[in-house]
């Protein structure tokens, strides 16, 4: 089939699983062309069956505005024409299932009313923080009702779907997933001694996000704060967003500042996963948590919020630890358990690497995907 695929390029989960699943489908047989302003996140090295289209939204000094959905909707509609595509996948309702739905309507208008099928994608903050949004619902609703296909990457999304928005849409639920291939444990003993310092006492706890306010970095300082007066351990934050800043500035104001390693956007987590000891993820929103699956998939116990879809990823107590979002001593009590209790930490730790291997992995998820686009 030939796909496009449209997605944000910034780092975040919805433009990663957009682009692994165009590069799984590109090893399958399909041809896949993405959509999107840059060339995504984590695409990697060339792959035959990929293509990348940009869009670009000129500016013009009356608009004070960029039309980013006229000039996306327009690229979709070259893209659709020059490479005959049968499916257009729009990954965010906001507002790319806009754009597909637009699109659609003028290719149909131009071909005797035949046009490429439309899946959107819903990720989370599409319905949950922005698409629900009294500036966009009525839209996004309507886009969302008028794909062919709709998919949410949790149970807990397509609830809020319909509740929220009172999408009418028959909305199937197909899980995120990893290339499972990538996604494992590597032996990092250097790694692992710049960070330590070869103290081998010392423990790295880890948090990885695009710091929204939605991840709630204060909780993450709070947390470790709490986990470091009762174990030697060093706070690894990887990642970039608005909320960065507060994590420095909050290290300060708690003085442990010498225990934080902040090292940015990174496109390879694995060998920083590798070395963790335990994964903080405190959302106060998650509507699966794409940056837990990816530590569990590295053998690193979890303790996050029990909020969306994230008790559809982790199992209190068997694949992680969830807590209140609003909680820390909590999580701080499952993650220093983790961290003082070796064979809770390795059976923690080989049950959540399991339930990766048996649930979220490419091969049985991608197939999903394209039942979709063949129905
Ligand atoms: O979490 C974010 O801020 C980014 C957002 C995105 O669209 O990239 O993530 C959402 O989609 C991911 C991929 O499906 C999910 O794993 C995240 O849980 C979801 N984030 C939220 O619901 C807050």
């Amino acid at each position: 089939m030939n796909i496009g695929i449209v997605c944000y390029a910034s780092v975040g989960g919805s433009g990663i699983v957009a682009t692994e699943l165009g590069k799984a489908l590109a090893r399958r047989g399909h041809e896949v062309h993405f959509i999107s302003t840059e060339t995504p996140y984590r695409l990697g090295e060339f792959q035959a069956g990929l293509a990348f289209h940009q869009v670009l939204t000129p500016t013009y000094p009356l608009f004070r505005e960029p039309q980013y959905l006229l000039s996306l909707s327009n690229r979709i509609v070259q893209v659709a024409r020059e490479f005959r595509l049968d499916i257009i996948h729009a990954h965010y309702a906001v507002p790319h299932a806009t754009a597909a739905f637009l699109s659609r309507q003028v290719l149909a208008s131009t071909n005797g009313g035949s046009a490429p099928r439309v899946v959107t994608t819903l990720h989370g903050t599409d319905i949950t923080l922005v698409g629900n949004d009294p500036s966009y619902s009525q839209i996004v609703a309507f886009s969302i009702d008028q794909s062919d296909r709709v998919t949410a990457v949790s149970e807990s999304l397509r609830e809020s779907t319909y509740s929220e928005l009172k999408v009418r849409s028959n909305i199937v639920v197909i899980p995120n997933f990893l290339d499972c291939s990538i996604h494992r444990r590597l032996d990092v003993p250097e790694l692992r001694q710049r960070f330590t310092g070869g103290d081998s006492s010392v423990k790295i706890v880890t948090h990885v996000s695009n710091f929204r306010p939605v991840k709630r970095i204060e909780a993450v300082l709070q947390i470790f704060d709490r986990i470091r007066r009762a174990v030697p351990a060093r706070l690894l934050l990887v990642g970039d967003g608005p909320e960065l800043g507060k994590a420095s500035r909050l290290g300060r104001e708690l003085g442990i500042t010498h225990l934080l390693d902040i090292v940015g956007a990174q496109e390879e987590v694995v060998p920083l996963l590798s070395m963790s000891d335990v994964f903080l993820l405190p959302s106060a929103q998650e509507s699966f948590g794409l940056a837990a699956l990816e530590a569990m998939a590295c053998e690193v116990p979890v303790v996050a919020s029990r909020v969306g879809g994230l008790p559809e990823v982790i199992e209190h107590g068997v694949t992680g630890f969830l807590h209140p979002h609003d909680a820390p001593d909590e999580m701080a009590a499952s993650a220093i358990a983790l961290l003082t209790a070796p064979e809770l930490h390795r059976t923690v730790a080989a049950a959540a690497c399991l339930r990766v291997r048996v649930h979220f992995c490419a091969d049985r998820v991608v197939p999903m995907y394209e039942e979709c686009y063949r129905s």
